[in-house]
């Protein structure tokens, strides 16, 4: 007889504005899974502690510049550089949950109206990255999100930015397919519950002979 392969993990990508509570509900959510018994690891982008997240890092906190268009591809090399660990992951049989990702790398720099930085020209470093299984995107309302506290110092919390940001992460996401919309206004154990259930639907519908895909144009 032979072995029964493993059953991969799923890639689960938690996408939204700043406050929105993606980093809270992460957590969360690898906190029920591995209760659960359920291999998982969390990670984020940026993903600060490699050398090009060295230079992301300084450059959101305003202590460097980088013209646009060569951050965005920045953004973009830091999720490159750990592609294959991630498909390694969850070929083990380990869900990944990633906070932030190409969504946000197209929707933050698109949202700087460079004239020769579109959402699609922005899209185009991101073809062939794994592709997540769900996407879960928590959506606030600027009301909402203001009562979570005060923007912090970094390059992208100011009211033009966000209000940019929020309008192209609606145009993406009408087109996509895949994604859960989330209101992440409700309480944080509301959301996690939400989030729980709509990754149980997920995670019962891998099975270990569909491959992971990868992001296409
Ligand atoms: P993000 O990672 O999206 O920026 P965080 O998870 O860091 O958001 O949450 C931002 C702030 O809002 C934190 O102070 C957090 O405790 C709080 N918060 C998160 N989710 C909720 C919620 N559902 N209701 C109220 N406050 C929340
Ligand atoms: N951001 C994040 C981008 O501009 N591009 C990207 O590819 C990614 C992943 O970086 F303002 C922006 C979004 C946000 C900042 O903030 C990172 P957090 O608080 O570390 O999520
Ligand atoms: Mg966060």
């Amino acid at each position: 007889t032979q072995a029964q392969p493993t059953r991969r993990g799923a890639l689960i990508v938690v996408e939204g504005l700043d406050r929105a509570g993606k980093s809270s509900q992460c957590e969360k959510l690898r906190d029920y899974l591995s209760q659960q018994g359920s291999p998982v690891k969390y990670i984020r982008f940026p993903d600060r502690t490699t050398p090009i997240g060295k230079l992301i890092d300084s450059y959101l906190r305003g202590s460097s510049h980088q013209d646009d268009h060569s951050i965005h591809l920045l953004f973009s090399a830091n999720r490159w550089e750990v592609a294959k660990s991630i498909e390694e992951e969850i070929a083990s049989g380990t869900t990944v949950i990633v906070d932030r990702y190409s969504y946000s790398g197209v929707v933050y720099s698109a949202a700087k109206a460079n004239p020769t930085l579109s959402l699609e020209w922005a899209w185009q470093p991101e073809i062939g990255l794994p592709r997540p299984d769900l996407c879960l995107f928590l959506g606030i309302s600027p009301e909402e999100a203001a009562k979570r506290g005060g923007f912090g110092a970094e390059r992208y919390e100011n009211e033009t930015m966000q209000t940019r940001v929020r309008e192209l992460f609606r145009t993406i996401f009408e087109k996509q397919n895949g994604v859960s919309i989330i209101d992440a206004g409700k309480s944080i154990d509301e959301v996690a519950s939400e989030i729980q259930g709509a990754v149980a639907g997920c995670i019962a519908r891998m099975d270990a002979t569909a491959p992971l895909g990868k992001l296409g144009p």
